[in-house]
């Protein structure tokens, strides 16, 4: 690839790219994968490339959730494992989590690409290979889960996808924390925490404040949790990309 200067002025956005386009080469990624950059890239465009203040509150109520959670578990699928896997193995060690592989455009190629991938960024276990369950009402491959992974969850953190799985999840009781460049995304719509940001900036963001919110209460959390509003974070995400203009 031809090397990118620093200074360039769409410096991230092209090395993001480059990722996902080296994702694809190795099996990770899926070709669809490149169209979902795509779009997220222009989503990302009109947020001006930054994490809004709406989006890094999300992050803090996310954080405060998979804490609290009994048993926060993070998807993983193949835009997100070729975009930041050592920040998801990361995010996982900060709030005691599972990684768990789950893909719309299953193959066994594929997970093991993903799985290897984690374990070469840092990952101990890596859920999502042997698929022993099922999420009820979903008849393609998302649905396949691990029973003592995301099926049992009562959090997952689902970076970027379609949005059916995100309605089962919600359906089965779970609280869903979204990240999606697009606010009006059926995912986003239906989290409990949507994160209206680019995972790349999202993933070590919900970390860095779940390191900083380790030593508070239950109850502390509880608070921040209950205090988050999902609409507010929708509109104020909206409005940004709509207007071009901050909301802080
Ligand atoms: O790896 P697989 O087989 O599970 O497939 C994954 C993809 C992403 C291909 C699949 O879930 C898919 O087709 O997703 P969609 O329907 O294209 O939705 C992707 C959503 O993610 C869109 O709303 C994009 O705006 C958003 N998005 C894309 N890139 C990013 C993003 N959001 C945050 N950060 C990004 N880097």
């Amino acid at each position: 690839m031809t090397e990118i200067p620093s200074e360039h002025p769409r410096h991230d956005s092209l090395v993001t790219r480059h990722r996902i386009e080296e994702g694809v080469e190795r099996g990770i990624t899926s070709r669809q994968g490149l169209i979902a950059q795509g779009r997220g890239e222009a989503f990302d465009y009109l947020l001006g490339e930054r994490t809004l203040e709406s989006a890094d509150e999300a992050a803090r109520a996310a954080a405060a959730h998979l804490l609290l959670a009994r048993h926060p578990v993070l998807s993983v699928n193949g835009n997100v494992a070729a975009l930041c896997p050592e920040e998801l193995v990361d995010l996982a060690e900060a709030t005691g989590a599972d990684l768990e592989i789950n893909l719309f455009n299953r193959t066994d190629e594929r997970v093991e690409a993903i799985a290897d991938h984690l374990r070469d960024h840092g990952a101990r276990e890596v859920k999502g290979v042997r698929a022993d369950a099922r999420i009820p009402g979903l008849s393609h491959e998302r649905a396949k889960v691990d029973a003592d992974g995301i099926y049992d969850a009562d959090a997952v953190l689902v970076p970027l996808e379609d949005g059916d799985r995100a309605e089962a999840l919600g359906a089965m009781g779970k609280t869903e924390i979204v990240i999606d460049l697009n606010p009006l995304s059926r995912s986003a719509q239906v989290a409990a925490v949507p994160i209206v940001d680019n995972v790349v900036r999202a993933v070590p963001n919900v970390a860095r404040h779940a390191r900083e919110l380790r030593t508070h209460s239950r109850e502390e959390l509880a608070v921040i949790v209950d205090a988050f509003d999902p609409e507010a974070a929708l509109d104020a995400a909206e409005r940004a990309i709509r207007a071009g203009v901050s909301d802080d």
